[in-house]
């Protein structure tokens, strides 16, 4: 039996954690956190959302609900049929899952696209390096020389033959007025959020309410699984899904889960 007394709040390295913790995940995901903030990748306030994402999960039952499952085959559709897919990238994203969207851009041909909140170069460097550590090949987002329309400078900044000239952009954890703003630009928008009443997945055409560690293997998967799938069967699945129903499964969930 494992003697969890001995699970160190500071863990120099993830294989120390457990697997069969009964808080595994939550502790690999704030874990990864910390390292982000000390790397410089991830902004303090990351650590704020990871705790309201953490909260939602609790709720949740730290599991991929069916509606979620729905979701993220509907997004990894939406990927294949893209003529310009693009994901963007925030400090969070980078320190939870950098290798898992460096395979989801791999499986459905999309670009990555260093994005940030709180734009820093120093950031944006960081991010880069770290994710081109995890295999990425090409990196958007550092000369950004475009802008979203209807955003504060810092925010806007995009790259023109990146989020700018994307069909479809998958948002993870998204600050509201950017999900808004891509919404108006006519995006096709894939958001990651655990929390279902937030601006951003309300706004996304497809809003998958699951954690990010969970979702991005899982759309991951779908691409794989839909690899030779054609047009219509691609198609089939998309009109199959229901935003509305998805959003009031997970809100549902969260209201009335048994803990
Ligand atoms: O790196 P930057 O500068 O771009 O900043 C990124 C953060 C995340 C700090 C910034 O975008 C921010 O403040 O976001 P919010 O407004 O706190 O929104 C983050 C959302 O992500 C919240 O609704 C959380 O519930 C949700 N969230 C947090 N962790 C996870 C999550 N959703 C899925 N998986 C998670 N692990």
């Amino acid at each position: 039996m494992t003697d969890y007394d001995t699970v160190s709040a500071d863990v120099e390295h993830e294989e120390e954690i457990p697997e069969d913790h009964p808080r595994y995940q939550d502790l690999l995901t704030r874990h990864r956190i910390e390292r982000g903030v000390e790397k410089g990748i991830t902004h303090l306030q990351g650590m704020h959302a990871e705790g309201r994402g953490s909260a939602f999960d609790y709720l949740l039952g730290e599991e991929t609900i069916p509606s979620a499952d729905e979701a993220e085959r509907a997004a990894a559709a939406h990927l294949l049929l893209a003529e310009k897919p693009v994901l963007s990238i925030n400090g969070n994203v980078a320190a939870l899952v950098p290798g898992e969207m460096v395979e989801l851009a791999e499986a459905t041909g999309a670009d990555l696209e260093v994005n940030l909140f709180n734009r820093t170069p120093e950031r944006i460097e960081a991010i880069a390096d770290h994710l081109r550590d995890h295999g990425a090949e090409e990196v958007k987002g550092i000369e950004a020389d475009a802008r979203i329309p209807n955003l504060d400078h810092q925010r806007a900044k995009v790259d023109a033959d990146g989020i700018h000239a994307a069909d479809v952009v998958v948002v993870p954890l998204e600050d509201g007025d950017r999900a808004e703003a891509l919404e108006a630009m006519g995006k096709t928008e894939i958001v990651i959020d655990l929390n279902p009443l937030s601006r951003s997945p309300q706004v996304a055409e497809v809003p998958i309410v699951d954690n990010i560690i969970r979702a991005v293997p899982n759309v991951t998967a779908h691409a794989r699984d839909l690899a030779d799938a054609d047009e219509a069967e691609l198609r089939e699945i998309i009109e199959a899904f229901d935003r509305e129903a998805a959003l009031e499964d997970a809100e549902r969930r969260i209201r009335n889960g048994e803990l």
